[in-house]
């Protein structure tokens, strides 16, 4: 049995990832550190849906939950990085350093550990990495200093993998999304503030997480020649602004 894992399941975007792959036929490990919101999606998901605790920003939190799943006999052929944060909104001279740690081990670290212990079993699997960027991995704005750089990050450790992975048959995407609503993100962002992060989607019609999930499984059903290197989106009603021109 070969199976897809998706981690930051508990919630968003991977949660409604995890509903779409399994309706779309596939096998789903999904990935958390809150395991009671996994059990209630098992419950909702059944068989083919399987549970496991991690915190990807802990080495030994992977590495035990990679050993769990393979005691369990299940392979790992496709990886959905998508467990991430953001924390703040402050510019950078303004703010918590604690806060930039948080999002590098957790946004950087974290894909690197996951993903460096999976290679070899993806290699053998010729499989499927899918990594969740953002548009704010290439457009700046103020306040998403360490956010921003941790999701560029993950564009250039995509494109990099793809260029070692050569010959190997895995497949490297990363998808980018643009203003998503209907997920925690931005309460986690505000510190719990879920009315300043609900203003922000207010009369958007934002992204939801079902797109972004419908975006992932139609990446896994692509015909193995292709390789979707990267997916930038946004939701109609984002666009650009002219850059800033500071005047004494
Ligand atoms: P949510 O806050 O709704 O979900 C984040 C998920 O990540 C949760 O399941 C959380 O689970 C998990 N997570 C956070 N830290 C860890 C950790 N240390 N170990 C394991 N899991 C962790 O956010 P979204 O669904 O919106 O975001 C998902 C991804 O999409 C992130 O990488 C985000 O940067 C990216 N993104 C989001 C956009 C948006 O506007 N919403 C737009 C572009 C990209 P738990 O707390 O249970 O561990
Ligand atoms: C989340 C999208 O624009 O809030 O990655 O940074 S944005």
């Amino acid at each position: 049995m070969t199976s897809i894992l998706v981690t930051g399941a508990s919630a968003g975007f991977g949660r409604a990832i995890c509903h779409d792959l399994v309706s779309a036929g596939y096998t789903v490990v999904g990935a958390a550190r809150r395991f009671d919101k996994l059990q209630s999606l098992k419950a909702e998901l059944g068989e083919r849906f399987i549970p496991i605790q991690m915190d990807v920003s802990d080495k030994a939190s992977v590495t035990a939950a990679l050993s769990e799943l393979r005691e369990q006999g299940v392979v790992i052929s496709g990886l959905v990085n998508n467990a991430g944060l953001a924390l703040g909104l402050d510019k950078a001279q303004e703010a918590d350093f604690a806060d930039w740690e948080v999002m590098i081990t957790t946004n950087v670290v974290g894909i690197t550990y996951l993903t460096h212990q999976l290679l070899p079993t993806l290699v053998e699997q010729k499989g499927y990495i899918i990594n969740i960027g953002s548009i704010a991995g290439t457009y700046p704005y103020p306040g998403g200093n360490i956010y921003g750089a941790t999701k560029a990050f993950m564009k250039q450790f995509s494109l990099n993998l793809r260029a070692d992975l050569s010959g190997t048959g895995v497949r490297v995407s990363n998808l980018e999304p643009g203003l998503s609503g209907g997920t925690e993100f931005s309460t986690v962002r505000f510190k719990g503030d879920a009315q300043r992060a609900q203003e922000l989607y207010d009369g958007t019609n934002s992204l939801q997480p079902e797109d972004i999930a419908h975006m992932v499984t139609w990446l896994f059903q692509q015909p193995p020649h292709i390789n979707i290197n990267r997916l930038e989106v946004m939701p109609t009603s984002q666009s650009f602004s002219p850059l800033a021109v500071y005047r004494q």
